[in-house]
């Protein structure tokens, strides 16, 4: 097997070979029913303060397009699309999701990022996870629970260098690993679908580790 930062009891590791960015996909970290109970938990049960945070993009202030909640060590603020957060405390549930994770990526976090896309219509816009509390080169972990969602990827230079985007939809109970040079080099985006196709919610987990100025 390819030398990776994972722990090497998954045998199930899909290795994609991306240009100047390293990035892996476990397709089943957490079963079919871990997943579903963790969708319940985290989307339904009123576990979590989701909130929909008007964010700046171009000067304008809009409404993210979907719900969003910031989990972690209290030092750990993170300012994101314009937005100053404040890190709630650990909860149960996301202290067991993170204890997996962290044995799967032979890495700890320090914060998570969730994300509520309620259906089809919620969606993510190009970005890079780059903010300089990052770190140059952020190793993050990408969790899925509820309606698989296509997850693309682009090149920054793919309009000069012909490299073509990437479109991976992820699964519930899959992790998806970005590395290395990935957000130097890379955008990804979670595209809006339509409500008929995606009726149902999806729940992201991005683990992360912030630095502590
Ligand atoms: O929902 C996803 O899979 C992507 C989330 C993401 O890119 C982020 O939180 O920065
Ligand atoms: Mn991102």
């Amino acid at each position: 097997m390819e030398q990776t930062p994972l722990a090497l009891t998954h045998s199930d590791i899909i290795s994609l070979p991306l240009t100047d960015a390293s990035v892996w996909y476990i397709p089943v970290l957490f079963s079919q029913a871990q997943a579903e109970d963790y969708f319940h938990q985290l989307a339904l049960s009123g576990t979590i303060d989701w909130r929909q945070e008007p964010i700046k993009l171009f000067g304008r202030e809009c409404i993210q397009p979907r719900l969003t909640a910031w989990f972690g060590d209290a030092e750990a603020h993170y300012c994101y699309s314009g937005l100053q957060l404040s890190p709630l405390p650990w909860c149960p549930v996301l202290v067991e999701i993170k204890q997996v994770v962290e044995q799967a990526v032979n890495t700890s976090f320090n914060s998570v990022l969730l994300n509520f896309y309620r259906n089809g219509a919620d969606s993510m816009g190009w970005h890079s996870d780059d903010e300089p509390e990052l770190g140059s080169q952020p190793l993050i972990a990408s969790i899925s629970f509820g309606a698989e969602r296509d997850f693309v990827m682009r090149h920054k230079q793919y309009k000069t260098n012909g490299l073509k985007p990437i479109t991976l939809p992820l699964a519930s109970g899959s992790c998806l690993v970005m590395a290395g040079t990935t957000q130097q080099c890379w955008q990804h985006q979670l595209p809006k679908r339509s409500v008929r196709k995606i009726p149902d919610g999806r729940v992201n987990l991005t683990f992360r580790s912030v630095i502590k100025f």
